[in-house]
C-alpha cells in the first residue's frame, strides 16, 4: 500500500485528493489547521487517513513530519499543496501580517517539509507534487506576494529535479488557473459573496478536476515525469497589456 502526505486537506484540493487517494487503496496523511475538519474527514474515510494539525508557520512542526514511524512515514507522494493569498489591495495597504503569512506558509513551510522528506522519498524513489499557479506566469493587478510564491514554488519544483537527478524521484509543478474552492474566501478574508461573485456564472474547475489530475500523475509510468502543467477552466483567458497614456 502506497502513502501520500497532503499538506492542506481540509479544503479544497487537499480535501478531494485525501478522498480521491484513500478511495484508490492508498494511505493519506493530511495536515491542516482546523483539526475538527480533518477528525470529519477521518470519520469519513476511515483507518487510511492519518489527519495531523500542522500549521506550515510551525517549522519544527512541519519538521517533525519526517519523524513518523512505519507505516505512516514510508511516504511515496508528497503533495505540498497548502497556499493561501493575500488580498489584491495595493501592497501598502496590505496588512503586514497577512503577507508574512502567505510567504512562511506558500514557501518557508514548503521547502521545510521538502528537506526533510527527500532522503525518505530517494529511498522509496517516490513523487513530489507542488502547488504552483498560472499566477506565477501571468501578472496581474494585486497578485505581487501570491504570485511571487508560486514563481518560487515553480522554480524550486524545476531546479530540484536537477539535485534529484538519478535518484528516480519525479517532480511536477501544478498550475492552475481559476478553481472554485475556499482560495477566494480566504483571500478577501472570508466575504462570501465575493468569492460566490467571482466564480459566478464561469464554470471555474473544481476540487476534483485537480485530484484526478493528481491522481493521472501519481499513476504515470515511473520513467515519465511531467515537469509542469498549466491548467484554466476554458472560460478564462487573458486581457493583454494595460498602456497608460501621460494626459
Ligand atoms: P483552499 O483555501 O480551499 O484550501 C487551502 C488549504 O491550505 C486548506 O486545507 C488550508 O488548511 C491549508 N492551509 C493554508 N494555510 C495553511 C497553514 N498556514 N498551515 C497549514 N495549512 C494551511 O484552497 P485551494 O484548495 O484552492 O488551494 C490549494 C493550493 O492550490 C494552494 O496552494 C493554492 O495557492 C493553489 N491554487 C489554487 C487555485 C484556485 O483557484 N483555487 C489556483 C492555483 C493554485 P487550514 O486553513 O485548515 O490550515
Ligand atoms: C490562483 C489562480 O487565476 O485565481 O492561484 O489567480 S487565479
Amino acid at each position: 500500500m502506497k502513502t501520500i502526505l497532503i499538506t492542506g486537506a481540509t479544503a479544497g484540493f487537499g480535501e478531494a485528493a485525501a478522498r480521491k487517494f484513500v478511495s484508490g487503496g492508498w494511505r493519506a496523511i493530511g495536515t491542516g489547521r482546523r483539526g475538527d475538519r480533518l477528525k470529519k474527514l477521518q470519520d469519513e474515510l476511515g483507518d487510511n487517513f492519518l489527519p495531523l494539525e500542522i500549521d506550515m508557520r510551525d517549522v519544527p512542526a512541519v519538521e517533525s513530519l519526517a519523524r513518523l514511524g512505519t507505516p505512516w512515514g514510508d511516504i511515496d507522494l508528497l503533495l505540498n499543496n497548502a497556499g493561501l493569498a493575500p488580498p489584491t489591495d495595493p501592497l501598502p495597504e496590505t496588512d503586514w501580517e497577512r503577507v508574512e503569512t502567505v510567504i512562511d506558509t506558500n514557501i518557508t513551510g514548503l521547502v521545510a517539509l521538502t528537506r526533510v522528506l527527500l532522503p525518505k522519498l530517494v529511498e522509496r524513489k517516490g513523487q513530489i507534487i507542488n502547488l504552483s499557479s498560472v499566477a506565477a506566469t501571468y501578472p496581474y493587478k494585486g497578485g505581487a506576494i501570491y504570485a511571487g510564491t508560486k514563481a518560487f514554488v515553480r522554480q524550486f519544483s524545476l531546479d530540484l529535479r536537477c539535485d534529484l537527478a538519478g535518484t528516480g524521484v519525479r517532480v511536477t509543478s501544478v498550475e492552475p488557473g481559476m478553481a472554485e474552492t475556499e482560495f477566494t474566501l480566504v483571500r478577501t478574508g472570508g466575504d462570501k459573496e465575493a468569492s460566490e461573485k467571482l466564480y459566478a456564472g464561469m464554470n471555474p474547475m473544481t476540487p476534483q478536476d485537480h485530484a484526478d489530475l493528481f491522481w493521472w500523475l501519481a499513476n504515470l509510468p515511473p520513467h515519465l515525469n511531467i515537469n509542469s502543467i498549466e491548467l484554466m477552466p476554458v472560460t478564462q483567458s487573458w486581457a493583454g497589456f494595460a498602456i497608460n497614456r501621460e494626459a
